[in-house]
């Protein structure tokens, strides 16, 4: 691990805000993430499964978390399995968790070797009457292999009929999507080491400087400050890939003139930070692409003093929709008429504004939360509007992270990351 040790306080107060919403006398199981193989004996980089590491701080791969509330003896309340590690495996392998480190980690004092999984899960379902199993409900999710977790569940059912099932994930939707202090700070340092990457790429970006060579940058200066690199897949797109939304191939040469929207960001010990700006090739914006660029930061700024506890997310949606219609108007992209005929279901702005406003973020990028229920401090969002205007050939998208707070206006984590127009062409002609 690259990251400072997170304080296991953390988890401690995540467990047992998770155990407080369980049944009586019911178990739940969560699982690792495995490590995918590419062919050969070639893997991917492992990756953990967010919910293990939420409740456990545990990033290992092959490891198990055991929650049992009501077990009739209190060391049987939190369980942690591990692959055995010993001297052998960690000259060979490197470094695993032995069973004190797990403790250090997540502050479960009661650690197994994964080989004693079946024979303590077993007595444990003679005790408990629920098991708690872990879908995948994200609505964004669309998963085609079968994860560790879901292979544990096909089996856990199948060996265990006589148990009542419920679920882990609304419990866990509702707990990761309010952020504890903890949780802030870890993003607020994701958010910070963006700013880093950023400000070197304003002092890098010149006419005809490659998309991949901003992204070498990038990696560059995340890596070098704990990370592991890029959050998601990033997009470095320059003039009129911009309006390809996913366009990730950071493939061509950035031309004099261009703008280069970039969606790019850093994660910091599994937190995601999610931040675009869009930058002229140049060092200065044209006054069309001003006019446009401020339109976008106007509506970043209006939608985001929406962010507030009891706000509805899709009632958010319409009223920003609102917002950008206006600016569209006064860019002369649309016109009165277009608005009176508009589509309800397909308003007239999205023909320039075709994506959401604001998702949940954290430990996924796009992160656990409910939408239909209403939203409370302490959840962080993005803010992310933008403008695509394939007939002139550029798009902007600015977005920004910010804190749900109890009063007030929400909390930009990435408030000291430059946006302005006049203070990006400075940093960027110095
Ligand atoms: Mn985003």
């Amino acid at each position: 691990m690259k990251y400072h040790q997170i304080n296991s306080a953390l988890f401690v107060k995540n467990r047992r805000k998770f155990m407080a919403e369980m049944k009586p006398n019911s178990v739940a199981v969560f699982n690792s993430n495995d490590i995918y193989p590419i062919s050969a004996d070639s893997t991917l980089p492992f990756a953990q499964h967010r919910d293990i590491f939420y409740l456990s701080g545990v990033d290992q791969e092959e490891s198990v978390l055991l929650l049992f509330p009501d077990a009739p003896y209190e060391h049987q309340r939190e369980i942690l399995f591990l692959r055995e590690t010993n001297d052998h495996i960690a000259v060979w392998e490197g470094e695993k968790l032995t069973k004190e480190r797990a403790f250090q980690v997540s502050g479960i004092r009661t650690v197994y070797w994964l080989q004693d999984f079946h024979k303590v899960l077993n007595e444990m379902m003679t005790y408990a009457d629920t098991m708690y199993i872990n879908t995948n409900e994200h609505y964004r999710a669309t998963v085609e292999t079968e994860t560790r977790e879901a292979r544990f569940v096909k089996w856990w059912k199948e060996r265990y009929p006589a148990h009542n099932v419920a679920k882990s994930n609304p419990i866990l939707q509702r707990l990761r999507s309010v952020k504890e202090s903890e949780e802030i700070d870890l993003i607020q340092h994701a958010c910070d080491i963006t700013e880093k990457g950023f400000r070197r790429l304003l002092g890098f970006v010149k006419p005809n400087v490659t998309e991949y060579e901003i992204e070498a940058e990038l990696a560059h200066e995340f890596i070098r400050n704990r990370s592991k690199g890029f959050a998601y897949t990033p997009i470095i797109a320059s003039g009129n890939n911009a309006n390809v939304l996913h366009y990730i191939e950071n493939n061509q040469q950035c031309k004099d003139g261009d703008l280069i929207l970039l969606d790019v960001a850093a994660e910091y010990a599994n937190y995601s930070s999610d931040m675009t700006r869009t930058i002229p090739v140049s060092g200065r914006f044209s006054e069309r692409q001003k006019a446009v660029y401020n339109a976008v930061l106007r509506v970043k700024n209006e939608a985001t003093k929406m962010l507030t506890p009891g706000t509805l997310w899709k009632q958010y949606h319409v009223e920003v929709g609102k917002i950008m219609t206006s600016e569209l108007l006064g860019l002369g992209l649309i016109d009165k008429a277009d608005v009176q005929n508009e589509n309800p279901e397909w308003p007239a702005y999205k023909k320039y504004f075709m994506h959401g406003t604001s998702h949940h973020m954290g430990l996924d990028t796009h992160d656990y939360g409910l939408l239909h229920e209403p939203m409370k401090a302490n959840m962080v969002f993005t803010v992310e509007p933008g403008i695509y205007i394939p007939n002139e050939k550029f798009g902007i998208r600015l977005e920004d992270n910010v804190v749900v707070q109890e009063k007030g206006e929400p909390f930009n984590l990435m408030r000291n990351i430059p946006v302005e127009v006049d203070e990006i062409e400075t940093l960027m002609n110095e």
